[in-house]
C-alpha cells in the first residue's frame, strides 16, 4: 500500500458519501440555516499503518476533509499484545460538525487500524421553538410518592393512582393543545382550599405589592377562589394576556435544563396534582397549589415575567457548570427570594407564598439575609428537603434584571440568541 493508493479511497469515499469537492470546501461548522446545532467533540483512537512511512499524514488527510478542527493529537508505541505490524497508536481530539462523525470515522477506517471513537456534543442542544418543548420533559426522580418512602403519599394507594393519572396527562400533551380541564375530587378540592386559606391571611403582612395586586385580579376574575381549584388553561388565559405567559402541563420535577429551557419561550411548565392532605402546610416538590399560589401572581407582573425569561435565555446551550448556577439563581429568586419595599422586606418567592410553614419561618429571626447579588448567589449551596437557611434580598426586579442581564454576559457561549416575540422561537445570531 503507498499513499496515492489511499487517497484514492479517500476520493471514493467523498463520492459514496454524496459530499463533493465543494460542499466539502465550504465552512461546514455552521448548517445552513445559520445554526450551530451539532458541533461535536469526536475523540479517535486508532492504531497507524506503516508508521514509519506516510502512515501518519495519510490519517490526518482524512481529518482535514472533514474540516475537524484538532485540539489535541498525540501518539504512542503500541501495545506489545496487540502489534499486528503497526507499532505506534494515535489520540486525536477534534472538534467537527455531528453530521460529518460518521463518515470521517468511516474513512479513516479505511486506512487505519482499530479505529475507536466516543463523541461529545460541543453545545448541548437546545430547543428553538415552542414545539421543541414537548421534548423538554426530562423529570427528576426524586420525592416521587411511587418510590420515596418519605413523600407523605408513600403508603396512600388512592394517592399514587391519582398521581399516574397525572403524570399522563402531562406526557401526553403536545404543544398548542388545550391545557386539559381535571375534575377535581373532594379531597383535593378541600386540600386546596385549606392551603388558600391559611395562606391568604398571610399575604397582607408578607406578601410584595407586585403579589398582591395580582392576587386581586386574580380573585376578581374567579380564577382564583376558595370553592375550587384553579384550571390551567383558564389561568395560562390570564397570565398570557397579562405577561405573555402561558403553561403548560408537568408530571412534576424537571431537570433543570428542561425547565429553565421552558422559561426561555415564557411557557411555565405547570404541575397539575395536588400536595398529599397529610402536609399541606409544606411539600417538597412542586404541586398546583404551590404553582397557582406560588408562581401564577409573580408571573403576572412584567418585570418579574422578564426577570424570569432572561432566566431561562441565559440557559439555552449552556454548560452543565451554567446550568447549576442558573438553577441555584431562580432558586434564591424566583423560588425563596425576598425584596425590599417601602423599608420592609416582603416575600416574591414562590416557595414561600405557597408554604404556610416556611412563609412564617422566613421572617423570624433563624435564618440569614445577604444582599442579592448574582455572583454570590449562583454560588451558595441550598437543601431543598427542608426551610432554607439563607435568603437573598433583593432592592427591586428591576435592578435584579440588570444585575442578571450583567451575570450572564459574563455565562461564555460561541452564539449568542434572541427570543423573536413574533414567531415565539429562538434565533441564533452568530456561530462558532
Ligand atoms: N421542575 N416542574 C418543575 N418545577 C420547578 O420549580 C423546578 C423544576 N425542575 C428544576 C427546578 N425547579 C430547579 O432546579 C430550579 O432551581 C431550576
Ligand atoms: N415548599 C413549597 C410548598 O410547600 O409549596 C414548594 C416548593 C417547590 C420548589
Ligand atoms: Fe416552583
Amino acid at each position: 500500500e503507498f499513499p496515492g493508493k489511499k487517497k484514492s479511497l479517500i476520493e471514493d469515499s467523498r463520492e459514496e458519501n454524496g459530499l463533493s469537492e465543494e460542499s466539502s470546501g465550504q465552512k461546514t461548522s455552521i448548517k445552513d440555516d445559520g445554526s450551530n446545532e451539532g458541533i461535536c467533540t469526536l475523540n479517535l483512537i486508532f492504531s497507524i499503518k506503516n508508521p514509519g512511512t506516510s502512515g501518519l499524514a495519510t490519517c490526518l488527510e482524512v481529518l482535514k476533509k472533514f474540516e475537524a478542527h484538532i485540539s489535541h493529537i498525540e501518539t504512542r508505541p503500541a501495545a506489545k499484545w496487540k502489534n499486528k505490524g503497526h507499532d505506534l497508536e494515535c489520540f486525536v481530539k477534534c472538534d467537527l460538525h455531528s453530521s460529518y462523525a460518521t463518515m470521517l470515522v468511516a474513512d479513516l477506517d479505511k486506512v487505519a487500524d482499530d479505529v475507536r471513537t466516543a463523541t461529545e456534543e460541543k453545545v448541548p442542544s437546545f430547543p428553538r421553538k415552542l414545539q421543541d418543548l414537548d421534548k423538554c420533559h426530562q423529570l427528576i426522580i426524586k420525592y416521587d410518592p411511587h418510590l420515596d418512602q418519605d413523600h407523605p403519599g408513600f403508603g396512600d394507594q388512592e394517592y399514587k393512582k391519582r398521581r399516574t393519572f397525572f403524570a399522563e396527562l402531562a406526557f401526553n400533551y403536545k404543544n398548542g393543545d388545550i391545557l386539559p380541564r381535571v375534575e377535581y375530587t373532594v379531597e383535593e378540592t378541600a386540600t386546596w382550599k385549606q392551603v388558600y386559606k391559611t395562606l391568604r391571611n398571610l399575604y397582607p403582612d408578607y406578601a410584595c405589592k407586585q403579589y398582591i395586586n395580582s392576587l386581586q385580579l386574580l380573585e376578581k376574575y374567579g380564577i382564583f377562589r376558595e370553592d375550587s381549584v384553579p384550571q390551567l388553561q383558564d389561568v395560562s388565559n390570564f397570565l398570557k394576556e397579562r405577561t405573555g405567559f402561558t403553561l403548560r402541563p408537568t408530571a412534576g420535577l424537571l431537570i433543570a435544563r428542561d425547565f429553565l429551557a421552558c422559561l426561555a419561550f415564557r411557557v411555565f411548565p405547570t404541575t397539575q396534582y395536588l400536595r398529599h392532605p397529610s402536609a399541606f402546610m409544606h411539600s417538597p416538590e412542586p404541586d398546583c397549589c404551590h404553582e397557582m399560589l406560588g408562581h401564577i401572581p409573580m408571573l403576572s407582573d412584567k418585570e418579574f415575567a422578564q426577570f424570569s425569561q432572561d432566566i431561562g435565555l441565559a440557559s439555552l446551550g449552556a454548560s452543565d457548570a451554567d446550568i447549576k448556577k442558573l438553577s441555584t439563581l431562580y432558586w434564591f429568586t424566583v423560588e425563596f427570594g425576598l425584596c425590599w419595599q417601602n423599608g420592609s422586606i416582603k416575600a416574591y418567592g414562590a416557595g414561600l407564598l405557597s408554604s404556610y410553614g416556611e412563609l412564617l419561618y422566613a421572617f423570624t429571626n433563624k435564618p440569614e439575609y445577604r444582599p442579592f447579588d448574582p455572583e454570590m448567589t449562583a454560588d451558595q449551596p441550598y437543601q431543598d428537603t427542608t426551610f432554607q437557611s439563607v435568603y437573598f434580598v433583593c432592592e427591586n426586579f428591576e435592578d435584579s434584571k440588570e444585575k442578571l442581564k450583567e451575570y450572564a454576559m459574563k455565562m461564555k457561549r460561541p452564539f449568542s440568541i434572541r427570543y423573536d416575540s413574533f414567531t415565539g422561537s429562538i434565533e441564533v445570531l452568530d456561530s462558532l
